[in-house]
C-alpha cells in the first residue's frame, strides 16, 4: 500500500481562469498582500478587504473545474493506499471536481468565520461589513482564510501523513509561501516526489522529479501512469 500525498497551489486552477498570485497579471502583481492578505489589512480597511473577497467568492459561479481537479479526484476514488489532498487554494474547484480526502490549509472562500464565538458557517453571497454571526449574532465575522501570519489549518493532520508518505506530488506552486513550500523536505527518506508546474518552483531542487507544463494536461496522464502503470 503506497501512501500517497498531493500539495495544490494556485496554478492548477490557472486554466479554470482563476489568476494566480506570483505569475504575471497574479494577484500579488496587482494588489499588495499587506493591503489585503494579513489581520492588519482587516483590522485597518475592512471594507477594502471584504470587498476583494465578495469579488472573489462571486468569481467562483464563472469557473468550472478542469481536467486536472477531475484528475485528481479520480486518483483519489481509485488509489488503493491512502491518500491526502492538501491544497493551498481557498476556491472550490477541488470539491466540484469530486474531491473529499482533501484539507483546504489555507481556508475558502465560501466560508466565514466568527471572531467572536468562532463558529464557521458556510457562505455565498458577499459579507457586508458587521454582519451578525448566525450562531450568536456578534457583527464580527470574518473570511475564513489564512492570512499571512496566521497559522495555517489541520497543520497536525497534515504533518502526520508527511511524516506517512510514501509519494508526494506537488502541483502549480511556487513553493515560496511556508509552511507548504517545507513539505518536500519534510518527507521520509525512501518517499518519492514530483513537482508539477509550467516553471520549476523556489524549492525544485528537493524533488526527485519535475514535469514541466501546465497541469491541465501533465495531471491527467500523471493519473493514469499512477493507476494503470503506463
Ligand atoms: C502552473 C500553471 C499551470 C501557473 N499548470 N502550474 C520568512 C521565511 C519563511 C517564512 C516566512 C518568512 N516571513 C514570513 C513567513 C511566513 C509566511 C510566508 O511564507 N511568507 C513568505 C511570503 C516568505 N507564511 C505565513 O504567514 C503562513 N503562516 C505561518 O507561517 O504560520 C506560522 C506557522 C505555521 C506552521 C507551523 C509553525 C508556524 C500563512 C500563509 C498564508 C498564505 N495566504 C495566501 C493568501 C490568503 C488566501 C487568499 O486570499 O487566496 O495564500 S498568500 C497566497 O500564496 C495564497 C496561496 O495559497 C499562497 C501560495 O501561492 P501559490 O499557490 O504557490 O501561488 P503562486 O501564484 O505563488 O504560484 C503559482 C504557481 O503555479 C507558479 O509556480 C506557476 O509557475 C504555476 N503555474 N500556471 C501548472 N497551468
Amino acid at each position: 500500500m503506497t501512501n500517497l500525498v498531493v500539495l495544490t497551489g494556485a496554478g492548477i486552477s490557472a486554466e479554470s481562469g482563476l489568476a494566480t498570485f506570483r505569475d504575471p497579471g497574479g494577484l500579488w502583481r496587482r494588489y499588495r498582500p499587506q493591503d489585503l492578505a494579513t489581520p492588519e489589512a482587516f483590522a485597518r480597511d475592512p471594507e477594502l478587504v471584504l470587498g476583494w473577497y465578495d469579488a472573489r467568492r462571486a468569481q467562483l459561479a464563472e469557473v468550472e473545474p478542469n481536467p486536472a481537479h477531475l484528475a485528481l479526484a479520480r486518483l483519489e476514488r481509485e488509489w488503493p493506499g491512502e491518500f491526502l489532498l492538501v491544497t493551498q487554494n481557498v476556491d472550490d474547484l477541488h470539491a466540484r471536481a469530486g474531491s473529499r480526502a482533501m484539507i483546504q490549509m489555507h481556508g475558502a472562500l465560501k466560508r466565514v468565520r466568527c471572531q467572536a464565538c468562532g463558529a464557521v458557517h458556510e457562505w455565498a453571497a458577499a459579507l457586508p461589513r458587521a454582519t451578525p454571526c448566525p450562531a450568536c449574532a456578534a457583527p464580527r465575522l470574518r473570511p475564513d482564510i489564512v492570512w499571512f501570519g496566521e497559522m495555517p489549518m489541520d497543520m497536525p493532520r497534515i504533518m502526520a501523513a508527511l511524516e506517512d508518505a510514501d509519494l508526494f506530488v506537488s502541483i502549480g506552486t511556487s513553493g515560496t509561501v511556508y509552511p507548504a513550500a517545507g513539505f518536500v523536505r519534510m518527507l521520509p527518506p525512501h518517499a518519492r516526489s514530483i513537482e508539477v508546474n509550467t516553471e520549476a518552483s523556489a524549492v525544485a531542487d528537493g524533488f526527485d522529479e519535475l514535469r514541466q507544463g501546465p497541469a491541465g494536461v501533465l495531471v491527467p496522464a500523471l493519473v493514469e501512469e499512477l493507476l494503470c502503470g503506463g
